[in-house]
């Protein structure tokens, strides 16, 4: 999120596209109800169901899965052409005016640049032309026809009304009628926000469906502002402290990214990351990464990271390609990987194609598997009576149980979608044999360290001289390790005012990133951490719920990064004259001194207004883009592609380029793609309240509330294929098929999309084969092993099935396991995740 939970209270329109927040944030929701409740925003929901969001909506309108940049271009070109956007903001806060280079162009579906052999694209005229200085070209008079904005119009101008109606299956009257509501936010004291989540993101097409919000809420002049902003309602509670963390193969925490196989010394590897500025008096943050990246190294190696060794570089993994989820399998099904640790993960039940990833999974050595559960993952071994069940009598692999504890069997913090770390205390003890997470890895690395003293090895250094300061060596605290991310100081720093002071002894815990060196004087596990656990102590666990502005700011309510600020690019709430541009809603503002108000704002203090500084500071041009530069896979400006698998068989724009040209997709798996004459309606994936992924099925009351799989079908196609509402059906794809339940229901209604009649179907992704719940198949049985050419997410909201009643009514057999593989477990005790919700929260209840 940009801005907070809280935020969302200030809001004048509330857009939920991509997303069902009732439902999937039943809690954060209260901030929609809130909003509607005090400050009479409207509600619009656009989903290809009427969901529970929906039905406390203003309004609804349909939408054909998969089709959401068609209508998103459609509402900027709507924009555009009635004048409707913020003027003064678009002019001095986005790249309307940045002058494009010559030969970027956009012809029949491609960006200049494509490689057709690689699927890739050549990006080196998706830039701004430069000067003599290296400073980008403005015209503020946006006359130049090479203008962002001009060639903005000119790629939105296809989106017509029309056009959009016929993508996206949206009748047109509801269309204009969400376009006449969005634009009306683009008054200063008026704002638009977006709750999105995996509606939007869970495509092959998914980061640019965020990027072509991103650009309506710049041309609105809704960004910074309070109940403005682009917010993802993150999932996990915990997985936005997972990216931030860096837990993905290409990221360092704090968002730094791995050294790869040419970024041969630092030098070359800073050099490669320290943003070179284009616009003249700019600042980008990330000047500092030396700084970040050197105190990173402290943290990981301590004394063993020097200068004389670069800081220990050469002990960092260099990375040949990006090993996302999708890739890891798909190395795993040529045989290529031998073993694989899986911890808090359920692939075989959350991951597409799960016939392909059995086969996976039965090519691996060994699988250790990390969880508090007995999983799809930890089983796939045993017979389900499937049609391509696993005979684990011919496969090699050896399947260990490691039991853990859960979150509420420990202490830690989250961090949650308004990026606020919040301690939390542990509920219970765990049962049985279980143990950390912390205190497996550590016993591992422990093991392992051992291994290499006594044997040696390829290249023993980077596991030898891991710095590991902690009490107890076999169980790091959560105390410890959170200390750690925020950093200390190695060395007395002194105050930059006064340098005969000293500001934060050596030892001391630092309290702002501005403390961080690139000389080793200082540590930092996650320089966007910092100020999270200071000498004033853990300023996670606080809970002041003081809010002096009343817009829902509470800066003393746990912490927020960076630097405790709650709304980010807050300098853009103000005009260019540093004056809030709605007075009602004033966050921050330039005192004729200095900025302050009652957020942390992001600019320097003391930087005054009308100085060269624009206030996006983490752009090295300092401005919000309209023009995405070589930021994205598949080109600077979002474009309609269909998802892999469409009921239309190809792309009324541009029929030569159907999907996302730079998709992550690999060659063997377009054989296991479904055309729509044999699968011709859309599947589309998704959750409910009454479950969390597949583990609440473990738990008896979650299981007797939604006990068993069933998919959504309109009324419309049930009628043509004869299917009563609970009756039994099969849903096929290319890859395989699903028994279910059918709810025949009227919030699916048919689309007309492009002169035919589409019909969705909704599949539930909640049960399998283990659990209380009844037991069956795997919703992911039906996906197609394909996603986001930037985030390779997989693509399970838009593919291609087909229904047909379950003629002989049979509930889906499962019988015992036949299995001969080993099964190496740990006692976990009780596991009855039922029992173990009575206890969440116990104790926490007590404490407070
Ligand atoms: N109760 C409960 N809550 C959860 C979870 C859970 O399992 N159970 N999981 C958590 C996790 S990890 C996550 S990531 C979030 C996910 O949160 P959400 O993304 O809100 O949840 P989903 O149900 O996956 O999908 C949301 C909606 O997107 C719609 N949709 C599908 N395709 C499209 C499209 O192309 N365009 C548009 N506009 N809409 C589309 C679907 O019909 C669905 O209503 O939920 C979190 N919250
Ligand atoms: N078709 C389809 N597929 C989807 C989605 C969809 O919308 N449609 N959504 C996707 C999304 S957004 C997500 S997030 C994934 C979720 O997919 P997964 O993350 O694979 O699913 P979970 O069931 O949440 O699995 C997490 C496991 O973590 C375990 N666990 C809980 N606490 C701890 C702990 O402290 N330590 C350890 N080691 N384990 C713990 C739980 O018991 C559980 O088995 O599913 C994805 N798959
Ligand atoms: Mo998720």
């Amino acid at each position: 999120m940009t801005n907070t939970w809280m935020d969302i209270k200030n809001a004048n329109v509330i857009l939920v596209m991509g997303g069902n927040a009732a439902e999937a944030h039943p809690v954060g929701f209260k901030w929609v109800v809130e909003a509607k409740a005090h400050n009479k925003a409207k509600l619009i929901v656009v989903d290809p169901r009427f969901t529970r969001t929906a039905s406390v909506a203003d309004y609804y309108a349909p939408i054909r899965s998969g089709t959401d940049i068609a209508f998103l271009n459609g509402v900027i070109r709507y924009i555009l052409e009635k004048g409707q956007v913020q003027h003064e903001y678009v002019k001095a806060y986005t790249n309307a005016s940045f002058i494009v280079r010559e030969d970027f162009k956009f012809e029949d579906g491609l960006f200049s640049g494509y490689n057709e052999k690689e699927h890739k694209y050549d990006k080196t005229s998706w830039a701004y032309e430069l000067d003599d200085k290296g400073m980008a070209k403005v015209d503020e008079t946006l006359q130049n026809p090479r203008c962002v904005i001009n060639l903005l119009k000119h790629h939105v101008e296809r989106y017509t009304p029309e056009m959009v109606s016929s993508i996206t299956g949206t009748p047109q009257k509801q269309f204009l009628e969400i376009c006449e509501m969005l634009a009306a936010t683009s008054a200063p004291d008026r704002t638009l926000t977006s709750l999105y989540a995996l509606g939007w993101t869970q495509h092959s097409i998914g980061a640019q469906n965020i990027r072509a919000l991103a650009m309506l809420q710049l041309l609105l002049g809704n960004i910074g502002m309070p109940g403005g902003g682009v917010n993802a309602l993150r999932g996990h509670s915990n997985i936005q402290g997972l990216s931030d963390l860096g837990l993905m193969s290409d990221l360092l925490p704090g968002y730094m990214t791995m050294p790869k196989d040419e970024d041969l010394d630092r030098a070359t590897y800073l050099d490669k990351r320290t943003p070179k500025l284009l616009r003249p008096g700019q600042m980008n943050y990330f000047a500092n990464y030396p700084k970040f990246f050197v105190s990173l190294m402290k943290a990981w190696y301590g004394p063993a990271a020097t200068k004389d060794n670069d800081f220990a570089y050469d002990w960092m993994p260099k990375l040949d390609k990006v090993y996302d989820g999708l890739r890891v399998f798909d190395l795993m099904h040529e045989g290529k990987i031998n073993g694989y640790f899986c911890q808090g993960f359920n692939p075989l039940a959350s991951f597409p194609n799960k016939n392909k990833l059995s086969e996976s999974l039965s090519k691996l050595k060994y699988l250790v598997v990390m969880d508090p559960l007995a999983t799809e993952t930890s089983e796939f071994w045993k017979n389900h009576g499937e049609s391509n069940d696993v005979d684990a009598s011919k496969i090699q692999t050896e399947v260990f149980r490691l039991p853990t504890t859960l979150f509420a069997e420990e202490e830690g913090s989250l961090v949650n979608s308004s990026r606020w770390l919040q301690w939390h205390w542990k509920g219970a003890d765990a049962p049985g044999e279980c143990r950390t997470d912390v205190a497996i890895m550590s016993d591992l690395f422990l093991k392992l360290r051992e291994m290499y003293k006594k044997e040696g090895g390829a290249f023993p250094d980077p596991i030898l001289n891991l710095h590991w300061p902690y009490h107890d060596a076999e169980e790091a605290t959560p105390e410890e390790l959170a200390k750690e991310y925020n950093g200390k100081a190695l060395a007395d720093i002194m105050d930059p005012n006064d340098k005969t002071k000293v500001l934060i002894k050596a030892g001391q815990q630092l309290s702002s990133f501005a403390q961080l060196a690139d000389d080793g004087t200082t540590s930092c596990g996650t320089w966007i951490f910092c100020g999270s656990w200071t000498e004033a102590g853990n300023q996670m666990a606080r809970r002041d719920t003081a809010d002096p502005s009343g817009l829902g700011i509470a800066p003393n309510w746990a912490w927020a990064w960076p630097a405790n600020r709650r709304i980010l690019y807050n300098r853009a709430s103000c005009d260019p004259s540093g004056k809030p541009w709605d007075a009602k809603r004033k966050l921050i503002g330039w005192d004729g001194t200095k900025w302050g108000g009652y957020d942390v704002p992001d600019f320097k203090a003391d930087i005054p207004p009308g100085d060269a500084m624009n206030p996006f500071i983490m752009t090295n041009e300092g401005v919000g883009r309209l023009f995405a530069l070589d930021k994205m896979a598949e080109g600077p400006f979002p474009e309609h592609y269909e998802p892999f698998e469409n009921p239309l068989g190809t792309n009324p724009l541009h029929p030569k380029v159907v999907s996302n040209p730079a998709a992550r997709v690999f060659d063997k798996d377009r054989e296991h793609f479904g055309t729509n004459a044999e699968f011709p309606y859309v599947g589309t994936t998704y959750r409910l309240t009454e479950h969390f992924h597949f583990w609440t099925k473990h738990s008896k009351i979650n299981a007797s509330l939604q006990p068993e799989q069933f998919v959504e079908v309109g009324e419309a196609l049930a009628q043509e294929k004869g299917i009563a509402n609970g009756d039994r059906v099969i849903v096929r794809s290319k890859r395989g098929y699903i028994k279910a339940v059918a709810v025949v229901t009227k919030r699916i209604k048919a689309l007309d999309v492009a002169g035919k009649r589409v019909h969705q179907i909704g599949v539930p992704i909640h049960w399998g084969f283990t659990g209380a719940a009844r037991q069956g198949f795997l919703a992911n049985t039906l996906t197609p092993f394909v996603g986001d050419a930037n985030t390779q997410t997989p693509e399970f909201k838009s593919f291609l099935v087909n229904i047909e009643k379950d003629t002989d009514g049979k509930v889906p057999a499962v019988p015992e396991a036949t299995a001969s593989a080993t099964m190496k477990t740990a006692d976990a005790g009780d596991v009855d995740l039922g029992r173990r919700g009575w206890l969440f929260g116990r104790k926490r209840k007590e404490e407070v």
